[in-house]
């Protein structure tokens, strides 16, 4: 895996290299630019950027939405995948809400990281309350059912969760344990295995993200489930405090994946305690990237997940009591320091922006007329089952004050989430309009307006713009 990451990543600096040549002169930023998003730089470097999504949030609230669909190749359900919500009565499914997250994360080209199978927390009671050979039957039919009905959209699951309690490395004291004896835990896998032989198997849990009695257990189990066959990855939940990423956690990975694991970061979140300020703010981006870097430098490590998008969709203040604003975006959705943070471990640059005014786009050949305007459609992510575009509208030798803007899809394209335009779709041709804050465009100048997430081959058609 070090080996393809760092081969693609020789093989891309070649090419650019190649071009530059050719050329003979400096690349224009608008061919060289490096990646602005989270998904973008991660795709670059061929690993998971992930976040935990709240299935009500993606149906109800634009921005989140937009922020899930732009900045994540991989989401994990934050709770309706978990048994309560699946399973609620013995025997009856509910798959509604994962089945929309699924459908969400298909049309925007995420991954989806199934979490969680067996869990003592959100289980319903008729589990809790069961015992023996039918609690036994109850975790092979829960198993069996959900990952059938996942089978081929969920690439990895957490088949345990936080089996091991925090004193001093002990099996955790539940209902499953009570009800089954040490061996639930091989069953689980075993049952995992059989339901979707593809799919990945990891274990999950936190504060095990450094070298201590609790991670220690895991090494133990994680080594007999290795021998069996039985195990993929390993999940770190890294639920981490401010300026306390433990020194020895590269490490602690390392010695996972020297067991032929693969590793991933799952529920990422750095809290503090509250008000926080810039200083803090500054603090935590360097944990951010520290933890990300982490990943990166590990061949075998499949990515990170942030348990949240906005600081206000967190978990935390809900349980830690004055503190909280563990993740990247602020509440109104604009990036933290963290944010610059993690995409520049990623490779990206939180610097880089659209091109310059200057770099006349290759299909522009005569400026608009007067109070006119022109627009352009730019491709930039590409992901094979859909594709990123930004567009940006030019205005003439007069300011514009509001934009309407059209074009024809050439072979059956469609958009699957926008955001900053009015959309409207009619057979192929698409209307596009400004929704006011972002209206304006100076006189000769650039803007970028809005972007869309594109399904179908990726296209550039060309766009009639309307000022006014
Ligand atoms: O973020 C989840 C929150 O909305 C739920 O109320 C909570 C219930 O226990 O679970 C949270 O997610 C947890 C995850 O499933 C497992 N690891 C710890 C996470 C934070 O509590």
């Amino acid at each position: 895996m070090l080996q393809t990451r760092t081969r693609r990543r020789a093989w891309i600096a070649g090419i650019v290299a190649a071009v530059v040549a050719f050329a003979g002169v400096a690349l224009s930023a608008q061919y060289a630019h490096a990646q602005t998003t989270l998904r973008g730089a991660a795709d670059a470097l061929g690993i998971d950027i992930g976040v935990a999504v709240d299935v009500n949030k993606l149906q109800n609230d634009q921005t989140y939405r937009d922020i899930v669909a732009t900045e994540f190749n991989s989401v994990t359900a934050e709770n309706v995948m978990k048994m309560e919500t699946l399973q609620p009565s013995k025997g009856q499914y509910n798959f509604g809400q994962a089945d929309t997250l699924v459908a969400f994360a298909q049309q925007n080209g995420q991954s989806v990281y199934g979490h969680t199978l067996v869990w003592h927390s959100q289980s319903p009671d008729w589990v809790e309350n069961e015992s023996g050979q039918t609690l036994r039957q109850s975790m092979q039919d829960h198993i069996t059912t959900v990952m059938d009905h996942f089978e081929g959209d969920v690439f990895a699951w957490d088949v345990v969760n936080e089996v091991v309690s925090d004193n001093n490395g002990q099996l955790r004291d539940s209902f499953w344990l009570q009800g089954l004896g040490e061996s639930y835990i091989t069953d689980a896998f075993e049952f995992a295995r059989q339901a979707d032989p593809n799919a990945d198997l990891y274990m999950n849990d936190y504060s095990i993200d450094g070298i201590n009695a609790k991670s220690d257990r895991y090494y133990e189990l994680a080594q007999g489930l290795v021998n069996q066959g039985l195990l993929d990855g390993m999940g770190f939940q890294a639920h981490l405090i401010l300026g306390q990423v433990p020194g020895n956690m590269e490490q602690n990975l390392q010695r996972f994946a020297d067991l032929g694991l693969k590793v991933r970061i799952t529920e990422l979140d750095i809290r503090m305690d509250l008000p926080s300020s810039q200083q803090m703010f500054e603090q935590q981006a360097q944990d951010f990237e520290r933890v990300v870097n982490i990943c990166t430098n590990l061949a075998d490590c499949s990515g990170v997940t942030v348990w949240g998008v906005r600081d206000s969709d967190s978990w935390v203040p809900d349980v830690f009591d004055g503190q909280g604003d563990p993740l990247l975006f602020n509440d109104d959705g604009s990036k933290k320091p963290a944010y610059d943070a993690v995409l520049n471990a990623l490779g990206g640059d939180p610097d880089e922006t659209t091109p310059p005014d200057d770099t006349t786009p290759p299909d522009e050949t005569t400026p608009p007329a007067d109070g006119d305007c022109t627009a352009r459609i730019e491709v930039v992510n590409d992901w094979g089952s859909g594709w990123q575009a930004n567009v940006s509208v030019t205005a003439g030798q007069a300011a514009v004050d509001g934009w309407t803007l059209t074009w024809d899809w050439p072979s059956g394209q469609s958009i699957s989430s926008s955001w900053n335009a009015d959309i409207s779709t009619s057979g192929s041709t698409v209307t596009a309009g400004d929704v006011g804050w972002n209206a304006g465009v100076g006189a000769g100048q650039t803007r970028e307006v809005f972007g869309f997430i594109g399904s179908g081959t990726s296209a550039e058609p060309s766009v009639t713009c309307q000022a006014g």
